[in-house]
């Protein structure tokens, strides 16, 4: 049997090729069978660029319908997919470019000059472009010769994908995941939120994290149907959709944004059948005013790239705010303390374990021993409980992270940038509660004597070297950092004291 995830999409194809996949808010549309000539076509072109089966194609480029075809052609030749969030700057591309060591780069036309020392540092073989209308060498090379209709054998164990996610160290680890961890986790979503063939998915997410990559779309692939791909969230432009939609799936900064809009109302949401919320906590409050404003109720599901999705509330039967639901169909959880005994009636951490379990973290097999138990359960690093029926609800994290806006930033890289600006001390970066994106970046500083920097110099120091979502939007001074007896910063003593911050959003 081949376990190529493209060879199962294939058999879910709609009996008419010529069937919407996807159509732009412009009204460019790509079918089926255009999705299949595209993918073809770049299998090639990535054949003649050396490519073999296991080979990474590092991409960091706009979302677009051939980026969606480009990742196709990948699982079709066997490659490896490595997809890089398109506000890291060369600096950090750098990192990804060492540890992953593709043959092939793709990037934005623009990006090729300021990434030349880290390809060549690197030694990538090939730097192909795209921009976000389609142009660029991968298109002009694609456009010249003919499609490769092939489809790679690939077993069980074979990678299809490596997402990088940053590490509490401040040094990001890439979850290798296989196409039998992304087959079963996408079967058993289509299965749970009970897709149908009429079902048209609104598509605003970004297509290099797990929630805009594999959940939204391999739901699509699976189905069948079409989606209204949009190039980013856009408030207007998805509220005019629903009445030609059915399914919308989001982080919770979309559902408070959506719920700011006037035109928001149930009559907009009628033909709308399913809100998903996820990749950060959906405050209850968010839920229950979405629900009086149009009637429904938001599903959240809760996932992470080393396991895609782990649990969801049910399609049918009650949506609870505040919990996260049920482990989906192979998935098995449990919370334990520390040391791996499991709690009851309380909470602890949330571990994992299933089909969708990722194969380990690329390059870094000495973290097989610190992140799974024996068993083979991994440790999420969430805080959680499960209720007598089994229902989950995630209360906070052991691990020192910050959601913002459904990215993830890890405090631990941040400092380091901070800490290596002339003048400053030490910091301790938190995520204070934001409006709009849930947590917003804070920073917490103390300088060295006589040292002359403030808000806007620090964070203009921090240009080209951290993402600009990772960037503080709030910089503190202070004389000290509160540590405990083991000299460790008390962080939640520091959230505490600046609870009372208001952003502008
Ligand atoms: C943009 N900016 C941000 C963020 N996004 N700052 C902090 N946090 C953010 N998330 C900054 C930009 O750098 C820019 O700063 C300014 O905000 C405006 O940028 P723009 O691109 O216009 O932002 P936006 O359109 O307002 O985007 C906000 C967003 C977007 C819609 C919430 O961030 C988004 O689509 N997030 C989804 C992320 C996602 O897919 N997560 C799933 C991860 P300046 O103006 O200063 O330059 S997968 C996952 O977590 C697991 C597996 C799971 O469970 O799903
Ligand atoms: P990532 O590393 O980007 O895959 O992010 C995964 C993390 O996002 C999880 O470990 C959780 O901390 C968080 N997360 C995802 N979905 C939810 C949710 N519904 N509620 C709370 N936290 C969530």
């Amino acid at each position: 049997m081949n376990h190529n995830l493209f060879a199962l999409f294939q058999t879910r194809f709609p009996r008419d090729l010529d069937r919407h996949f996807l159509e732009t808010p412009e009204g460019r549309t790509l079918s089926y069978r255009g999705l299949e000539h595209q993918s073809a076509c770049l299998q090639r072109v990535l054949k003649e660029q050396g490519i073999a089966p296991g080979d990474r194609v590092v991409v960091q480029i706009e979302k677009s319908p051939l980026a969606l075809a480009l990742y196709l052609a990948c699982l079709r030749c066997g490659a490896v997919y490595v997809p890089l969030n398109t506000a890291y700057t060369p600096r950090e591309l750098a990192y990804f470019l060492a540890d992953a060591a593709p043959q092939v780069l793709v990037v934005r036309p623009e990006a090729v000059d300021e990434l030349a020392s880290a390809v060549a540092a690197a030694g990538v073989a090939q730097v192909l472009t795209l921009d976000a209308d389609g142009n660029g060498s991968l298109a002009t090379l694609a456009d010249a010769g003919s499609p490769d209709h092939s489809v790679a054998i690939r077993n069980r164990h074979h990678l299809a994908a490596i997402l990088y996610t940053s590490g509490t160290t401040g040094r990001s680890k890439g979850a290798m995941l296989t196409h039998d961890n992304l087959a079963s986790n996408a079967l058993a979503l289509h299965r749970t939120w009970g897709f149908v063939p009429q079902d048209v998915l609104i598509h605003a997410l970004p297509i290099f994290h797990v929630h805009g990559l594999f959940v939204a779309t391999h739901c699509m692939l699976l189905n069948g149907s079409g989606m209204f791909f949009l190039p980013s969230f856009d408030a207007d432009t998805i509220i005019d959709m629903f009445p030609r939609a059915t399914v919308l799936m989001g982080v919770p900064t979309f559902y408070t944004r959506l719920l700011q809009h006037p035109q928001l109302t149930a009559a907009r949401c009628a033909h709308m059948r399913l809100f998903i919320a996820g990749s950060a906590p959906l405050l209850p409050d968010t839920f229950k005013a979405f629900e009086q404003r149009t009637g429904q109720r938001i599903l959240e599901r809760y996932g992470m790239t080393e396991a895609g999705m782990i649990t969801s509330n049910p399609l049918e039967g009650e949506r609870v705010p505040g919990t996260v639901g049920f482990p989906l169909p192979g998935v098995e959880v449990r919370v334990c303390d520390r040391d791996g005994n499991r709690v009851i009636d309380a909470v602890g951490i949330l571990e994992v374990r299933g089909p969708n379990l990722f194969k380990g973290y690329w390059r870094m097999p000495d973290k097989m021993a610190t992140e799974f138990r024996a068993d083979g359960f991994f440790i999420t690093g969430d805080l959680a409980t499960i209720d007598t029926h089994g229902r989950v609800a995630i209360i906070g994290r052991a691990k020192d992270l910050i959601i913002s806006g459904g990215y993830n930033v890890y405090p631990k890289e941040v400092e380091n940038a901070i800490d290596g600006i002339a003048g400053v001390d030490e910091s301790a970066v938190i995520g204070l509660q934001h409006a709009d994106l849930g947590e917003a970046v804070a920073a917490v500083v103390t300088l060295q004597p006589g040292a002359d920097l403030d808000e806007a110099g620090l964070i203009s120091r921090l240009q080209g070297k951290l993402a600009r979502f990772k960037q503080p939007k709030k910089v503190i001074f202070v004389d000290t950092l509160p540590r405990n007896a083991m000299g460790k910063v008390q962080k939640n003593e520091l959230r505490a004291r600046f609870a009372h911050i208001r952003f502008e959003t």
